[in-house]
This record gives C-alpha cells, sequence and structure tokens, in this order.
C-alpha cells in the first residue's frame, strides 16, 4: 500500500529532516509533493536519488494527496487545514496551531498510539521539549503515577529554525574576529551567552513554551491533574535539547529499577558511565533517534523524589522523526482520511 504524501515547509530545517527520513525509512510513498513559500519555488531537493521540485503552496497543492506532514509554522498550518482536509488528506502538523484543540490528538507513537483513531483529519506533533520529555518519564509513569515534574531545559538553536542555527554559527565567528553579532532570529545574541526562552510571556510569568510542555505533557498522558513546573532557556547549542528533570512520586522510586525501565523502553537509551562521569550530551544526541537519558539518581532533599537528565535531536525525535512515526501508525492501523469523516476547521 502506497500513499502520497506532501511536505508543507519542504526546505525548513525540519522539513529537509523529513525528507531523509522518507527515504531511510523506507516509507512507501507513491508521489511526494514539496511544499513551501514562492521564495523557494523553483528550487530542488534530493529525493531517492532525483532532484524534485520545490512548488509554492496553493489551493491545488493538496490534491490526490493522502498524508501532509506540516512544519512551515502555526498560521501557514492555520492558513491550509482546511483546505487539506477537505481534500481528503490527514494532516500531521507540527507547529502549535491544533495541539490544546480537543477534537485533535496529540501523540507520541510510543506513548499513546491509541489516540490516533479519534483523528478527524489533523494530528499534531507535540512540541519538541514535550517529546522528549515524554520519551523519558512516561515508562516510569507507567509503574508509578508520578505526582509532580520540575523541569529545566537547555534548547538548541535549532528549535527556531534553519536560519536560527546559521546565526549562531554566524554570531560565533564574529564575536571570535572582534565583530558585534547580528540579532535577527533572536532577540538577543545566543553565541557565548545564554537566555530565558523567547516565548511570548503570560501573566503569571510563563512563556509559551513552558506553557506547552505543562499543557501538552497532560494531554499526551491524559492527566489532567498532573503537577509540572517548567523553566525553558535558550542555550549556545546548535542541535539536540537537554532537560534536567525531577520527579515526585507517591512512593520511593528505586534508581535502579528506573534504570532498568529505561534501559528497555522503546526509543530510550541510557547513556551512564558514573566512572568516566560520561552522561548524555547534544553534539551525541545529534542525528540520533532515540532519546538519552542518565543520572538518574535519588533527590536528596525528597525521599519520592527522582533527578534524571536527557539530551535527544529535536529536529529528530523532537519532530520530524515523530511526525514520520505518526503516519506509520496511521498506515498500519488503517486510519487514513478514506476512512473518516471530514472536520470542519
Ligand atoms: P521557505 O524556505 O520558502 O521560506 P524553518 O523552521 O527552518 O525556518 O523552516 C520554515 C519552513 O516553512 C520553510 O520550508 C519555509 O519555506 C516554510 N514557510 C514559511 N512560511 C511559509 C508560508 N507562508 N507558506 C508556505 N511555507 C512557508
Ligand atoms: C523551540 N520548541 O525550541 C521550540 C520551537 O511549538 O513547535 C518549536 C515551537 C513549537 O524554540
Amino acid at each position: 500500500h502506497r500513499v502520497n504524501v506532501a511536505i508543507l515547509g519542504a526546505t525548513g530545517a525540519v522539513g529537509t529532516e523529513l525528507l531523509e527520513l522518507l527515504e531511510s525509512r523506507q516509507f512507501p510513498v507513491a508521489n511526494l509533493k514539496l511544499l513551501a513559500s514562492p521564495r523557494s519555488a523553483g528550487t530542488t531537493l534530493p529525493f531517492r536519488g532525483e532532484n524534485l521540485p520545490v512548488e509554492a503552496v496553493s489551493e491545488d497543492s493538496f490534491q490526490g494527496v493522502d498524508i501532509v506532514l506540516a512544519s512551515a509554522g502555526a498560521s501557514t498550518s492555520k492558513a491550509w487545514a482546511k483546505t487539506i482536509v477537505e481534500s481528503g488528506a490527514v494532516i500531521i502538523d507540527n507547529s502549535s496551531a491544533f495541539r490544546m484543540d480537543s477534537q485533535v490528538p496529540l501523540i507520541v507513537p510510543e506513548i499513546n498510539p491509541e489516540a490516533a483513531a479519534q483523528h478527524q483529519g489533523i494530528i499534531a506533533n507535540p512540541n519538541c521539549t514535550t517529546i522528549l520529555m515524554g520519551m523519558a518519564i512516561f515508562p516510569l509513569h507507567q509503574v508509578q503515577p508520578i505526582k509532580r515534574i520540575v523541569v529545566s531545559t537547555y534548547q538548541s538553536a535549532s528549535g527556531a529554525g534553519a536560519r536560527a542555527m546559521e546565526e549562531l554559527k554566524a554570531q560565533a565567528k564574529a564575536i571570535l574576529e572582534n565583530q558585534t553579532p547580528s540579532t535577527q532570529a533572536f532577540p538577543y545574541p545566543l553565541a557565548f551567552n545564554l537566555f530565558p526562552h523567547n516565548s511570548p510571556l503570560n501573566e503569571e510569568g510563563y512563556c509559551e513554551e513552558e506553557m506547552k510542555m505543562i499543557r501538552e505533557t497532560r494531554k499526551i498522558f491524559n492527566a489532567p491533574q498532573l503537577s509540572i513546573t517548567a523553566t525553558c532557556v535558550r542555550v549556545p547549542v546548535l542541535r539536540a535539547h537537554s532537560e534536567a528533570v525531577n520527579l515526585e512520586f507517591s512512593r520511593p522510586f528505586a534508581p535502579q529499577q528506573a534504570r532498568e525501565i529505561l534501559a528497555s523502553a522503546p526509543g530510550v537509551k541510557l547513556v551512564e558511565e558514573w566512572q568516566a562521569n560520561y552522561f548524555p550530551m547534544p553534539i551525541d544526541a545529534t542525528g540520533k533517534d532515540e532519546v538519552f537519558v542518565g543520572r538518574i539518581r535519588q533527590d536528596l532533599s525528597h525521599p519520592c523524589g527522582l533527578e534524571l537528565w536527557l539530551c535527544g535531536d529535536q529536529i529528530r525525535k523532537g519532530a520530524a522523526l515523530n511526525a514520520v512515526q505518526i503516519a506509520e501508525l496511521l498506515i498500519e492501523k488503517n486510519l487514513l482520511k478514506s476512512s473518516t469523516s471530514a472536520v470542519s476547521v
């Protein structure tokens, strides 16, 4: 069974990774359409040994398409979702546009694949930091429900797109040459610096990125009451996010038991060499599918607390890989649009 696929935002950091994953995972593509803004029309991108043209997205772009993998920002997803759904395709959307919509499943295939059956044409891919944390803590949550999560993130430039990655490199070069770094994608210099995540702040002082971690984790875990607090920070790393996670349970959770659970959890790689003080690092997680977890230890301040550290490739499992896995799930469970009714958006 082969399907027609479109990538909306094909030229972006996530889009090019989607292309690579469809090829390397031998996704059953019949036809592949590459869509972006009019700026990119006429350029080409390589797929299975061919150079495919990039087209400007238009009203006719989605005719005959079964699956749209979208990663072109929330406003682009909002602008095209109705057209996509009405044309009979399912959109797997990487943006924040529909994640908290009660009609829209928000899926990490290792955590809540069953939610896919409820889709009405739109499925949301969670925020990268949410996916990476969920992968590392859901296997523990299944053994003993988590009471409270305190997470701090160390987020790479890749989370802000391909231009932001180039900007970080250019800033580093400028600073090394005693020049003033320029800032466009980011509000402040990121090279040799860091800053709290620059998404909009709410009245309580939390930024949007932190609220995404809180709300999206509750939705994916189907745990609306779960206590979560987050501090999100942008750090001068090119690719792969890191997170320090403190978990509180109702009873003590032995670090050794957590280690054994995570060592066999799908999509998770335990990385702990205590003698060498070697634990997950962004440079090792870059380009990898698994979420690297380590430094699992008893929280000295709380008998029922557990500390852990993780790194994961923001563009792969944090975005493109998770989306492709959702697409694979739809094919496997026969959940493509032809078998469901249209939704109004
Ligand atoms: P383009 O390269 O033509 O600007 P990133 O997250 O790396 O910044 O990538 C964003 C992606 O979304 C790019 O592929 C970009 O295309 C695409 N994109 C941005 N705005 C639009 C738009 N209005 N319509 C279609 N695609 C868009
Ligand atoms: C970042 N996670 O690293 C953000 C970017 O909701 O998909 C992605 C925002 C989103 O800055």
